[in-house]
């Protein structure tokens, strides 16, 4: 049975989604684009060599007879309208972080997902995919350090557009982390503030740049992250955590390790496409199985609720100075793990 997918907003991460389900994975098919800019869906089709009709509309496209599932690739602020559009259609539907750009807008995710009482989305939180962070679980998980006191992290992307702003920082850049650090330390978020260092002088005027979030969870471990979206030197992503008996740190990914001209050397990335390669196909040939076997188990829309609650916190914090708190609701039972 292969899975017939439609894909919302051909962008960057739309087009490579849409490439690995036709030249990498296996069960799906894309057969159904769509984006604002009507030329760039086209020019996708035609260099992916796609059997896919491109709608002018994305809510056309959800309802569309041959489109069994959904993948909501377009910017952040489109993605709640397409998910509950999905879910009133009963398709499942993989969307891209985050989920919404509000804590409020996943809620109203959240609650529809209930009233269907039927498990149809899932995020596209891509981290506890990647094999590097699952080394980081099971070592934590082991008690091979002891219990998590403190955990040290940083994202950095070489440059950003002047689209970029500051706010960006937590809900397109930050979020990754808020989603993989619960996941990782089994623990929620009590408070968050954030600081700002001297700003770089590679910005635009408008980017408060870099920030540093600074986190405590429920248990008590505090996280220091730092966003640094300007760094100039690559996508680099690091985490440290600190037990009480040792450290174990995010594993570099796999660089050629090169001697020559009295230098030792390794690449550091520059593209986020390529550095989380292997969790995307992993979380995308997820969703497909999931859907062949009705059950999905990849990140939930309560997952992107978490995350977002996180961020408006984190967003509160940048503008008032303060320390904020981070209040969930309660979780449904229907998210029970
Ligand atoms: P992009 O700007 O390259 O692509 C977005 C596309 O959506 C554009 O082609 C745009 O025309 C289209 N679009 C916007 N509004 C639309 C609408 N109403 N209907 C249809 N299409 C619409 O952005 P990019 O980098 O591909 O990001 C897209 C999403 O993916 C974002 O939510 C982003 O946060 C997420 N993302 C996730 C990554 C990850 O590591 N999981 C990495 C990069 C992006
Ligand atoms: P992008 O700007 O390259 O692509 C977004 C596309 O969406 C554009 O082509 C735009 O025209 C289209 N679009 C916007 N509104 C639309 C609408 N209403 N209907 C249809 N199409 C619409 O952005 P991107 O980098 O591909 O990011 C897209 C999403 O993916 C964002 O939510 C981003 O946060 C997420 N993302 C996730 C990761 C990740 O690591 N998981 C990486 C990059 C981006
Ligand atoms: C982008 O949308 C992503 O999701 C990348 O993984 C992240 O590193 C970048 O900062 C975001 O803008």
């Amino acid at each position: 049975m292969t899975i017939r997918i439609g894909v919302i907003g051909t962008g960057a991460i739309g087009a490579d989604h849409a490439r690995r389900i036709t030249q990498t994975l296996s069960g799906g098919r894309v057969v159904a684009v769509n984006d604002v800019n009507r030329a760039q869906a086209e020019a996708v089709v035609a260099r992916l060599g796609l059997d896919a009709k491109v709608y002018d509309n994305g809510h056309e496209l959800i309802k569309a007879d041959d489109v069994d599932a959904v993948l909501v690739t377009s910017w952040g602020p489109t993605h709640e309208e397409f998910v509950l559009s999905a879910i009133a259609a009963g398709k499942y539907v993989f969307c891209e972080k985050p989920l919404a750009t509000t804590a409020r807008g996943c809620l109203n995710i959240v609650e529809a997902e209930v009233a269907a009482g039927k498990r149809l989305v899932q995020v596209g939180f891509m981290r506890p995919y990647d094999k590097g962070y699952q080394l980081l679980k099971q070592a934590i998980d082991a008690g091979r350090i002891g219990e998590p006191l403190m955990v040290h992290c940083a994202h950095r992307n070489p440059s950003v557009p002047d689209s970029y702003v500051t706010s960006m920082a937590i809900v397109d850049t930050a979020i990754h982390e808020l989603d993989v650090l619960r996941w990782l330390l089994d623990d929620d978020y009590k408070t968050v503030q954030v600081v700002y260092p001297k700003r770089t002088r590679h910005r635009f005027e408008h980017l408060a740049d870099p920030q540093i979030v600074l986190i405590e969870t429920q248990k008590g471990v505090r996280i220091d992250l730092e966003i640094f979206v300007n760094c100039q030197y690559g996508y680099d992503i690091q985490c440290s955590v600190v037990g009480e008996t040792g450290v174990a740190n995010l594993p570099e990914p796999q660089s050629l390790l090169l001697r020559t001209e009295a230098k030792l050397a390794t690449n550091i990335l520059t593209d986020w496409k390529q550095r989380f390669i292997e969790a995307y196909d992993i979380e995308l040939q997820d969703f497909i199985k999931g859907i062949e076997q009705q059950q999905l188990s990849g990140p939930t829309a309560w997952d992107g609720y978490a995350a977002a609650v996180a961020a408006d916190a984190c967003v509160l914090a940048q503008e008032s100075g303060r320390i904020e708190p981070v209040v969930m609701a309660e979780r449904p039972t229907f998210y029970n793990k």
